[in-house]
């Protein structure tokens, strides 16, 4: 049920916690920044093997069908996206916003739009049961910092992939500050536990990347809560 499904953030943050300035990325285009996030939110872990079947990978993955990851985000950083990247392809897209849907634009009719996080996996478990939309790998909370801030009060909310950018761009918009206080229990994982979580290799040394006038270093974290 929607209470027992993990939920994982993913979010790139400056050194203040700055995740947005008019309603767009502070930072430039951040090539292999944004290619992280894509293959990161679309990869699908292999499914953990109970039952008594053969453990053979192949014929696991024919059992079981294909399945799909699914991004959950609010309307401004839906309307924040390229609308040539939008739906983000391959996810399952879940638009958070307190309007209803007809007053969004003409959205596809796979994506689904919900009142707040929970309503909407509700809303996507019942098109998993009809048939209507494929089975759920991982579900990412990608934004903005009202919907991070909701995820993170969530008990099912353990994970967070956070790129930290290496330098202090002007934002008006910031990622919340319990990831620092330790009451609320987030503690920074190696980068061992990051590269098995996201299943592949993460440079140990900050990549670099942005343009001739704005060059910028970044590192691939992850934050755990027991
Ligand atoms: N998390 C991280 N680590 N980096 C981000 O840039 C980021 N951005 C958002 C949420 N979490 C993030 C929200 N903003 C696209 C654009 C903006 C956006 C999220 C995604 C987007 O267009 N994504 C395309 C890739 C486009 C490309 O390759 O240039 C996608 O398919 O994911």
């Amino acid at each position: 049920s929607v209470k027992q499904l993990p939920l994982t953030l993913i979010v790139a943050a400056t050194p203040k916690n700055g995740i947005g300035k008019n309603g767009a990325l502070p930072w430039p285009m951040l090539k292999k920044e944004m290619a992280y996030f894509a293959r990161v939110t679309k990869r699908v872990p292999m499914p953990t093997n109970t039952g008594s079947v053969q453990s053979d990978a192949w014929q696991q993955t024919n059992l079981e069908g294909t399945r799909r990851n699914v991004v959950i985000m609010g309307r401004k950083t839906w309307e924040s996206i390229p609308p040539k990247f939008r739906p983000l392809k391959d996810r399952t897209n879940i638009v958070i916003s307190t309007q209803d849907r007809s007053m969004l634009g003409g959205l596809p009719e796979e994506v689904l739009v919900a009142s707040d996080i929970m309503s909407g996996l509700a809303a996507l478990e019942q098109r998993v049961r009809d048939g209507s939309a494929l089975p759920v790998g991982r579900a990412f909370v990608i934004g903005g910092a009202s919907i991070y801030k909701a995820a993170m009060d969530l008990p099912q909310t353990k994970s967070i992939l956070m790129t930290r950018i290496h330098k202090d761009y002007e934002c008006d918009t910031f990622f919340s500050e319990d990831l620092e206080d330790s009451r609320a229990g987030w503690q920074l994982r190696t980068r061992k536990e990051l590269q098995d979580y996201v299943d592949e290799e993460v440079p140990e040394e900050p990549l670099t990347d942005g343009n001739d006038a704005d060059q910028v270093s970044f590192q691939f974290q992850l934050y755990q809560r027991p």
